[in-house]
């Protein structure tokens, strides 16, 4: 960033409350004061853009471009505002003039552009890029629908679209235009851009490519839509993360679409900046984010062949020396392969280079477990990329191990240095700064605002571990966002929770490997004690939210059961004093916002070696909720940071649990049969009762994967989770014991700042100067 655009900012910070009245007087002839919520929001959003508008930061040799199909960004005119560091002066000008920020931010939509914590990952990472002032741009696409949004009808998930785009939004139109070919078809495509500014440093972009000819009006119920006609559909939606075959053909489109746009705008810098291409590996590292960008490497290699007179060799080379890739799942279902056919009608021309580097793979090593091209001729992505990429991290340290251990082991027996570990991070500003004003105001008092550049600085906590004074306020801002959090589920779920209740919050993608059945189980047995006599001492809250691919069938039925649970508890007058469900509609980045500082127990239960590293682990702990979890992903690493008194492990060990998949030998009607509390919850889920409320066929069909199925292991670790979950709810009760492990979480939550996670990658992958 320049000097002198740095001035100009500095004047136009100055001159906020000016610059906010001008704004509103050229829009809307009106003054600030007289404009309404929503008029106030494009106020600031074109403020915040004046503000952010300033040169990127790309002042050293070498940047990096991460790749991905999601950027799970949210919201972003407060996170903007804290960045830019003129939160505060903005909401004090709003108070003067009568409006609530929180009001205003209501107006904004929310981009849908991620499944999950993939793509949430990759929008801390740029948050965190750009904090460290690092080079670096992430490189998408903007998708006008998004992922679906949520609708519960007839206790059962409906998908609509997210019509999330306004002509004044974040994302700027360029002119920067590319042609893309698939085989014989062409479609231009047009770069936008949104800007991400660092906390109190530069700007960096979010490059989402787009189709000028997508034709919105073939979404006509739901999100059913035509999916042949790729220059009209092809950016409509994201893909989510499980899907029929017919949305197949459409996601290698999308796919390719993202590196052939990503291929040609790196390409171009390049050019711009002139440097040599052979030396493409000095001036660019690219991240591969999970599988779905691969095809960047053949197609680097093709256009370095085909167009800039590289020969095959210096082109495998030097894309070699400049892609690294990261994994998020060991998942088998969850790792791309497609059917060479399936390519040869979307791609035709990276087929040769695709084949050309199975040839060199098969002719050096005879283990058909690495070949990239199998015998029933699919095309293995994440083997391309770990024999054409430099760097393989997983997202965890165990599941690093995994990878390294099991699931590609023949892989790191062949490359071992190649393979690393860069246990994920959250940014702070999002997950405390943004979230949870409370607490980051009242930490600052307390331990000074160091912690906001060095989350390190947050261990200065525990110097008031004996402190009352401060386990107290810890406390009471929990109890205040709790509250906030009940009057928000009151408004929007119509229902009614009491602020005294423990906070029992499962908030994720569903997926059986994520276990919400399992928690679904306790609740059913929770149910049962109550309405047998059994009280808790203390009501007990039990919040989810979740969306479920649309075509993952056992997944919604999951969602239905806690519909239906939610329905038969509440309204139970024999219970609903003392417990409540809540399935939230349209979980997403906002809500999360919502929930997260308002939890006390945190439910991260997923079958020990399934989750990779999971990141609402951390923002949890973050905000102070304490974590009931098995020990996987980064929660083995969250266990070792505060030690066995501040953390609830239950269940099977990942190695016993592999050690059942290689036997085979998991049998859950076993565990069904030997326990009368596994089968008195399990057979609740086709009891007259749930069926009065509930559909047959989806009751019935859960109740028998879980019998006959149960791939997940739920019924393995059901005892060991009620044991547990009643040992936290007893422990909750000894309000001083609580809040010390309150505040060794927070004390200790420092290492999971994605400023570290991005100070890694940089140190051992990119090497940025
Ligand atoms: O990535 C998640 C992992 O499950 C989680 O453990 C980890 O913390 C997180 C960040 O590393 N993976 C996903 O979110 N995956 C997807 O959303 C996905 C999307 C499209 C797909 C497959 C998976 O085709």
């Amino acid at each position: 960033m320049s000097k002198h655009t740095n001035m100009q900012r500095d004047v136009l910070v100055l001159n906020l409350e000016e610059q906010l009245e001008d704004i509103a007087q050229e829009k809307y002839n009106k003054t600030l004061k007289e404009c309404t919520d929503q008029e106030t929001y494009y106020v600031l959003l074109e403020m915040t853009s004046r503000l952010m508008d300033v040169a990127e930061v790309y002042n050293g040799e070498k940047k990096v471009y991460y790749i991905s199909m999601e950027f799970l960004i949210g919201k972003l005119l407060s996170n903007n505002l804290i960045n830019l560091r003129v939160y505060d002066r903005v909401k004090a000008i709003l108070e003067k003039n009568g409006k609530s920020l929180a009001d205003i931010e209501e107006c904004e939509p929310e981009p849908s552009l991620g499944n999950g914590g993939l793509g949430r990952l990759a929008a801390c990472f740029l948050d965190s890029i750009a904090t460290l002032g690092l080079a670096g741009e992430g490189i998408g696409l903007n998708y006008h629908f998004g992922l679906f949004k949520q609708v519960f009808k007839d206790h059962l998930q409906n998908a609509e679209k997210n019509d999330w785009i306004e002509k004044q939004s974040w994302l700027e139109k360029t002119d920067t235009t590319f042609e893309v070919s698939f085989g014989d078809k062409k479609v231009v495509s047009r770069l936008y851009n949104m800007n991400i500014v660092g906390y109190d440093t530069g700007v960096n972009k979010l490059r989402l490519f787009d189709i000028e000819s997508v034709d919105e009006s073939l979404v006509k119920k739901g999100i059913d839509f035509d999916k042949t006609k790729i220059d009209k559909n092809l950016t409509l939606f994201l893909y989510p993360d499980d899907s029929d075959e017919a949305g197949n053909l459409l996601r290698i489109y999308q796919e390719y679409f993202l590196v052939s746009n990503a291929a040609q705008l790196i390409l171009r810098e390049q050019k711009e900046r002139q440097y040599d291409l052979h030396e493409l590996h000095k001036h660019a590292a690219i991240q591969i984010n999970d599988t779905h960008p691969t095809m960047i490497i053949p197609e680097l290699i093709r256009i370095l062949v085909e167009e800039k007179a590289f020969n095959i060799d210096e082109a495998i080379n030097v894309v070699s020396k400049t892609c690294a890739y990261t994994n998020h799942t060991i998942l088998a279902e969850a790792l791309e392969t497609w059917p060479l056919e399936y390519l040869e009608k979307v791609v035709p021309q990276l087929v040769p280079y695709i084949k050309e580097l199975d040839k060199r793979v098969r002719a050096k090593y005879k283990n058909p477990k690495v070949q990239i091209i199998d015998k029933e001729k699919k095309v293995h992505m994440a083997f391309i990329d770990i024999h054409y990429g430099y760097s393989i991290n997983g997202v965890a340290a165990i599941h690093t191990d995994i990878l390294k251990d099991s699931e590609l082991n023949d892989f790191y027996k062949i490359y071992p240095e190649k393979f690393n570990n860069k246990t994920n991070g959250i940014t702070f500003r999002r997950w405390l700064l943004s979230c949870n004003h409370p607490l980051a105001d009242f930490l600052s008092q307390t331990i000074g605002d160091g912690f906001k550049k060095d989350a390190n600085k947050l261990e200065k906590l525990l110097d008031y571990a004996d402190d009352q004074a401060v386990l107290d306020k810890l406390e009471s801002i929990k109890m205040g966002k709790k509250k906030e959090l009940a009057a928000y589920l009151k408004e929007h779920e119509n229902v009614e929770v009491d602020p005294d209740s423990i906070f029992d919050i499962q908030v994720k993608r569903l997926h059986e490997y994520k276990r919400q059945q399992m928690n679904a189980l306790y609740i059913i047995h929770k149910y049962l004690e109550i309405k047998g006599g059994k009280k808790p001492t203390r009501p007990l809250t039990f919040i989810f939210g979740a969306k479920a691919a649309p075509a993952y069938v056992i997944a919604k039925d999951i969602i239905h059961l806690l519909l239906v649970l939610q329905e038969i508890i509440n309204n139970d007058p024999d219970v609903n004093k003392y417990m409540k469900v809540i399935m939230v509609e349209n979980y997403n980045v906002s809500y999360a916002e919502k929930l997260i500082p308002a939890c006390d127990v945190s439910e991260q239960i997923s079958l020990a070696s399934k989750e990779a590293s999971g990141t609402s682990n951390m923002k949890f702990m973050l905000n102070g909720a304490i974590t009931l979890g098995t020990d996987d992903g980064a929660n083995v690493e969250i266990h070792e940071l505060v030690g066995d008194d501040n953390i609830y492990i239950f269940g099977v060990s990942a190695d016993e649990v592999i050690k059942h998949y290689k036997k085979a030998d998991y049998v859950s009607k076993d565990y069904y049969k030997k326990s009368p509390v596994i089968k008195e919850a399990v057979d609740f889920i086709v009891s007259k009762q749930c069926l009065k409320v509930g559909h047959k066929e989806n009751l019935e069909r859960l109740y028998n994967e879980l019998l006959n199925k149960d791939w997940f292991m739920t019924l393995i670790d059901l005892e060991s989770y009620i044991a547990k979950k009643d040992e936290i709810f007893a422990d909750y009760e000894n309000r001083d014991k609580w809040k010390k492990m309150m505040l060794v979480n927070i004390a200790k939550a420092g290492y999971f700042s994605s400023d570290r996670t991005i100070a890694e990658y940089n140190r051992d992958i990119w090497h940025l100067n």
